[in-house]
C-alpha cells in the first residue's frame, strides 16, 4: 500500500513525495536525520530524538522552521496516517535546494521529511545464538573533522567500515577513534560486561549519543548493575566476559566473536540477556 509523506507541511502521497536533484540533502549529504522505532502505536523517545535532531540541525547551522511541538506533532500524524502500530519513522531534513556549489546558505527552503513505515529486523536467531563483528580499519572520524554525535545524512564513515564487515561475512563492524579506543559500531554503540560491571564509551570517544544506548544505561542503574563510561581498546573487548550492542533497529544484541576471538563462552552472557529482556518490557510496556 502507497505510503503517506510528510513533506514540509503535511501529508502527500507517496508518488508526490519527491526532492529536487539541486538538494544539497542529495548534492552533499548535507543535512540530518533520526530513526526512531513505534511500539504499539507509541513513538520511542520522541522528545530525546526531536533534541538530537535540534542540536544535529544547529550544529550544521542549519535552520528548522517547525517548533520541536510541531515536529513532534508531525510525527505522530504521519505515523497514525500509515496505520503504524509497530515500525519505524525516518525523519528526515535537508539543506534544501541550492546551487552546483558548497555554500549551504544559498539554500532558502529546507526540507523537512518524515517517513512511517515497517523495520526490517535482524531474525530472532540471531539474538538468540549471538552475532559476529570484527574491527573496521576505517576509523570513526576525527572530532575536529566531523563531530560523531552528529547525526548527519553523510553515513560515508560508518558505511566503508560495513563494507569491511559485510566484505568480512558478519554483519556489524566495530569502529575506532583516531587514538585507538572503541568509538562505536557502523549503526550502534557498544557496551561490555566484566566482572559484573558495564562498561561502554563516552561519546567523546567518537561515537553518536545513542537513544537506545541512554535508555538501557539506565534501565540497567535501576536494576542496580554498575554503568561506566571509560574509554576500551580493542583488547578490552577480546578479553571482556560480555559484548552486546544497542541501537535503535538492533535494540541490544548480543556479540558472540570478534575477529575470530570467542567472547564468554560463546552465547550471549546473562547481563545481556537480562538488559534485552529488560529493554524489551520497557518498550513494548510489559513491565516497568
Ligand atoms: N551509532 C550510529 C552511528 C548510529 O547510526 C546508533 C549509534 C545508535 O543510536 P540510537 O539512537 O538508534 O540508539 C546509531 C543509530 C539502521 C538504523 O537501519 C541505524 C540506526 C538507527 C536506525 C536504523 O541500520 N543507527
Amino acid at each position: 500500500m502507497a505510503l503517506k509523506i510528510w513533506m514540509n507541511t503535511g501529508l502527500v502521497d507517496e508518488a508526490e513525495a519527491r526532492v529536487s536533484v539541486f538538494d544539497h540533502g542529495l548534492l552533499y549529504g548535507d543535512g540530518v536525520f533520526e530513526g526512531i522505532r513505534v511500539y504499539h502505536e507509541k513513538v520511542f523517545e520522541l522528545a530525546a530524538h526531536i533534541k538530537r535532531l535540534f542540536d544535529s540541525a544547529h550544529v550544521i547551522r542549519l535552520p528548522i522552521v517547525m517548533s520541536r511541538e510541531e515536529l513532534s506533532n508531525a510525527v505522530e500524524t504521519t505515523v497514525k496516517a500509515n496505520g503504524i502500530r509497530d515500525g519505524y519513522v525516518r525523519l528526515v531534513v535537508t539543506r534544501g535546494v541550492g546551487t552546483l556549489g558548497l555554500n549551504p546558505f544559498v539554500c532558502k527552503n529546507s526540507n523537512i521529511i518524515i517517513i512511517a513505515d515497517t523495520i526490517q529486523l535482524y531474525p530472532e536467531e540471531l539474538y538468540e545464538k549471538g552475532m559476529k563483528v570484527v574491527s573496521a580499519t576505517t576509523i570513526r572520524t576525527h572530532p575536529l573533522a566531523f563531530p560523531a554525535q552528529v547525526k548527519s545524512l553523510n553515513y560515508l564513515n560508518n558505511i566503508m567500515a560495513k563494507i569491511e564487515a559485510l566484505d568480512r561475512g558478519v554483519p556489524e563492524a566495530i569502529m575506532y577513534n583516531h587514538e585507538g579506543y572503541v568509538a562505536e559500531a557502523t549503526g550502534d554503540n557498544v557496551f561490555i560486561v566484566q566482572n559484573g560491571t558495564v562498561l561502554t564509551p563516552p561519546v567523546e570517544s567518537g561515537g553518536l549519543g545513542g537513544i537506545t544506548r541512554g535508555v538501557v544505561i539506565r534501565l540497567a542503574r535501576q536494576l542496580g548493575i554498575e554503568v561506566v563510561e571509560k574509554n576500551l581498546t580493542r583488547y578490552d573487548l577480546y578479553v571482556c566476559d560480555e559484548l552486546f550492542l544497542t541501537g535503535t533497529a538492533a535494540e541490544v544484541i548480543g556479540i558472540v566473536e570478534i575477529d575470530g576471538r570467542r567472547i564468554g563462552d560463546g552465547k550471549p552472557g546473562p547481563t545481556t540477556r537480562r538488559l534485552r529482556e529488560t529493554f524489551d518490557n520497557y518498550a513494548r510496556g510489559k513491565g516497568q
